[in-house]
């Protein structure tokens, strides 16, 4: 990363204590930790920052009477940067990438229409403002590699292989639907093809899951990418801390996207935690740790990119922190009215698929005509899906009954990347330990 800014952080700046940890000494030099067996011989103790703005306004709380309301502060008036050109990325991939982006938004567009005509079984969650997050980050997998989206990452889901067909279909419960209108919105995946795990609503419960199945794969004698993201809400849980932990130290190759889109539910995230960037929880985990503009497709790939590489060569986690803005409410019941206006206005001049398109257009890696053209195939695309969706029929009442319980072979579980190798040929021997298992 030879053109980032590392800044050290994590350090404790009481006067008159001696140096500690990535603490910066008088030689310019930062300290190390001490290595000891099975432990990382240094630690990394600084932060990658990809940012080309910081910027810097903090959410306070007011209380008038009984009401609350809250309140911005700092400089919002900064034009939108240019977005940072990819290392990585090439002018096909790229656009690719802008085509993803442009599908999540119309089809969440597409899936608010259908909500305020009725057709919708429960709520539905956006990614306004996230689209490059989600999708720019699915694209770093390989196909054979893990995705553990939550709700606002349906352009993961896009990237990994699920249509909008799909998904709208989900959203109404149709028979054809990936759950065949067994559950409504998000809670879907695909264990046997697409290698996406569901889900799950209890926040930071995807990360130990998607943490093992880096175990899974490497006792298969495999070190692959998995990644899965959690809120600045949810990554207070317990289970957050439980499972970066268990993956820093049995090395596996988690890579987990915090989205820092400034609001949990109706809480701000300065009410949620003291750190000015959540990147820095990695120093206490022992691992990398990443700060992206959530807002910028090239970042966020680049970032994700690395961390899949770091975790395919066996080298364990990476943390990355997405600054971003929840650009709606909670889901489509919520009107967002706490959230100060000033605060829109400054995340709209950093939209993420404005900001792509102006980039492909200045580098003349689209042009106009060509521009046009994908936004019309998208939209076709998504029109055909959406009709299809809508047409499909509801799942019959007498199907209720199927798929509750186990049916002939229906959980039958192969290994996906090979039989496991045990060190003495011993198939008990891995009973015992898992650590008499060979890395191929
Ligand atoms: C352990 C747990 N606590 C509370 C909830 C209820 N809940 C669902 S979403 C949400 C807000 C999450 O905010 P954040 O993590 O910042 O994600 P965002 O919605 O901003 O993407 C809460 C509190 C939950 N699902 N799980
Ligand atoms: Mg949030």
């Amino acid at each position: 990363m030879a053109n980032q800014k590392k800044t050290t952080r994590g350090v404790n700046h009481r006067p008159g204590k001696k140096a500690e940890v990535g603490e910066r000494k008088s030689d310019g030099k930062t300290t190390q930790a001490g290595a000891s067996p099975g432990r990382q011989k240094s630690l990394p103790n600084a932060i990658t920052d990809y940012r080309l703005e910081k910027p810097s306004f903090t959410l306070r709380q007011i209380h008038h009477g009984d009401q609350v309301r809250y309140e911005v502060k700092g400089d919002l008036s900064a034009p939108a940067p240019p977005l940072r050109d990819s290392r990585y990325l090439g002018k096909e991939q790229l656009i690719e990438i802008y085509r993803w982006m442009l599908l999540n938004r119309r089809m969440e567009a597409a899936l608010e229409n259908l909500y305020k005509q009725g057709k919708v079984v429960g709520g539905v969650y956006f990614g306004l403002g996230q689209e490059a997050c989600s999708c720019a980050s699915a694209y770093a997998l390989k196909k054979d590699e893990w995705l553990g989206p939550m709700i606002r990452n349906q352009g993961s889901l896009l990237v990994k292989g699920f249509s909008p067909r799909d998904i709208m279909m989900q959203y109404m419960a149709k028979a054809g639907s990936p759950t065949k209108g067994r559950d409504a919105s998000s809670h879907f995946g695909d264990i046997r093809e697409r290698n996406v795990v569901a889900p799950i609503s209890t926040l930071g419960d995807l990360i130990p899951v998607l943490a093992g199945v880096a175990l899974g794969a490497r006792l298969q004698g495999k070190n692959i990418a998995v990644m899965t993201y959690i809120g600045d809400g949810g990554q207070s849980t317990g289970v957050t801390y439980e499972g970066i932990n268990f993956a820093a130290v049995q090395n596996l190759g988690l890579v987990l996207i915090v989205e820092n889109n400034l609001w949990g539910y109706s809480t701000p995230a300065d009410m949620q935690f003291r750190l000015k960037d959540l990147a820095e929880r990695a120093i206490a985990y022992g691992i990398p740790g990443v700060i992206v503009d959530g807002t910028d497709a090239c970042q966020v790939y680049d970032a994700c990119h690395e961390a899949c590489e770091r975790a395919r060569r066996g080298e364990g986690p990476t943390l990355i922190e997405a600054k971003m803005m929840r650009m709606k409410g909670h889901a489509i019941h919520d009107a967002a009215e706490y959230v100060p206006k000033p605060l829109f206005e400054y995340w709209k001049k950093r939209d993420p698929i404005a900001r792509l398109e102006a980039h492909l257009l200045k580098k003349r890696w689209l042009t106009v005509q060509a521009n046009e053209e994908l936004i019309g195939d998208v939209e076709r695309q998504l029109e055909a899906d959406r009709d299809y969706a809508v047409n499909s029929p509801m799942p019959t009442p007498e199907s209720a009954a199927g798929g509750v319980y186990c049916e002939e072979g229906c959980h039958k579980i192969a290994p996906k990347y090979a039989l496991p190798k045990v060190a003495d040929g011993n198939a008990a021997a891995l009973k015992q330990s898992t650590a008499a298992v060979h890395l191929k």
